[in-house]
């Protein structure tokens, strides 16, 4: 178990995240990542750093998650469409929760009820938790429950 407190917490969004409140509204609300960023940071106690970040490079987001692992920070991830077949993305996942730090799957929608294709994950046999179809809420709740299980 990693026993540091917490004192950031990384909130990390892969591809095409980044175009939330531009289409799509009736899937995925009608806010932004800045959006979500000012809900979150108004979410959490003094003295806590969200660290938001999009990316729609695999490789680039693998590379926060072994950050995540060497900064000993927990974890937030919507893998957006990674969550469905990128193993690689999974075995950077697995590195954070083998460390002992949480590592909550978000999804703003939730998939099982939407294509086939979106039913599996690869990402949350291995996360510590797993939160979908609460819209940005979902992002709120996985902080919510990084900050109650803090040592
Ligand atoms: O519901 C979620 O949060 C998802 O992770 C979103 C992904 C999707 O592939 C997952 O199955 C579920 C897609 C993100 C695409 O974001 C857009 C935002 C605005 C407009 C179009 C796409």
């Amino acid at each position: 178990m990693n026993h540091k407190p917490v004192t950031r917490i990384l909130v990390l969004n892969g591809p095409n995240l980044g175009r939330l409140g531009s289409r799509e509204p009736e899937v995925y609300g009608s806010g932004n990542l800045a959006d979500l960023e000012a809900l979150l940071v108004e979410s959490v106690p003094p003295g806590i750093e969200i660290d938001l970040r999009q990316t729609n490079d695999e490789g680039e987001l693998i590379d926060w998650l072994h950050e995540a692992v060497d900064s000993a920070t927990p974890v937030v991830l919507n893998p957006a469409a990674f969550t469905h077949y990128s193993y690689g993305l999974r075995d950077a996942a697995a590195l954070v929760t083998k460390a002992g730090l949480p590592l909550i799957e978000v999804h703003i929608s939730n998939p099982h009820t939407r294509e086939e294709f979106r039913h599996d994950s690869v990402i949350s046999g291995v996360a510590t938790g797993v939160i979908a179809g609460f819209g940005f809420d979902s992002y709120r709740l996985g902080v919510d429950q990084i900050l109650r299980a803090r040592s």
